[in-house]
């Protein structure tokens, strides 16, 4: 077992065998100017700042043996699983499925819906391509888990409060113990982030627990 002391509200202890690292929604389409990040309105700068601790977490997972886990939110090219209330909201500058600068946005093969490159999966991990902001809703996530015999899980990625706050919470619904790496996710909103990070680990982990990816490496040398 790993324990890590340092993580809040209190230790969380995993056994690397029956964990898996869950990287959420790491696109060029979140991440790099001219994505959908940016068509909401959003400063997509503040996400590139995790990018060399979510590629060290990788990393040490991967020289662990433990599986990493790649999840993407896009759609099929036909908009089949869009559902016209996503495609519609607001007034973004463009909608999931048009042509922008890096492809059509959010659709699946596209180069905007693709991981960016310096944190690329590698042959033998899942990638898992998601219609919702989590990723166990219309995937095959949770079978794939179950296959596995995993039961717990270590999140980063991207945004902090919808994708991997929502799979959090999907994922402790079914019976797994998570663990965020604080400064391995970011938000678009430094506010939004703060508060996702509080909420999680509120009323004794009510959502699962928080560590600094220092912290997680530290438990595995000790
Ligand atoms: N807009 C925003 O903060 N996030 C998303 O739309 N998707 C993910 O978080 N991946």
């Amino acid at each position: 077992m790993v324990h890590v002391d340092a993580a809040l509200p209190f230790p969380f202890a995993f056994d690397p065998a029956t964990t898996a690292l869950v990287v959420i929604d790491m696109q060029r389409d979140f991440i790099e100017p001219g994505g959908f990040g940016e068509t909401l309105g959003n400063d997509v700068s503040r996400l590139h700042a995790i990018v060399p601790t979510v590629a060290d977490l990788i990393r040490l997972c991967r020289d662990k043996g433990m599986a990493v886990i790649h999840t993407r939110e896009c759609h099929r090219p036909d908009l089949s699983d869009l559902p016209p209330a996503k495609r519609n909201r607001g007034t973004p500058a463009l909608r999931i499925g048009d042509a922008g600068p890096m492809g059509r946005v959010l659709v699946a093969g596209e180069e905007g819906a693709k991981i960016i490159p310096q944190l690329a999966p590698i042959d033998g991990e899942l990638v898992i391509d998601k219609p919702g902001k989590g990723a166990f809703y219309a995937t095959s996530l949770a079978d794939h888990l179950a296959q596995e015999g995993i039961s717990s899980l270590i999140f980063a990625g991207v945004t902090t409060e919808v994708c991997v706050q929502t799979t959090m919470r999907e994922a402790n619904d079914r019976g797994f113990d998570c663990l965020l790496i604080e400064d391995a996710t970011e938000s678009y909103f430094p506010a939004f982030k703060a508060a996702t990070l509080e909420m999680v680990r509120a009323q004794g982990a009510i959502i699962g627990w928080t560590a600094l990816f220092s912290q997680l490496e530290k438990a595995w040398h000790d």
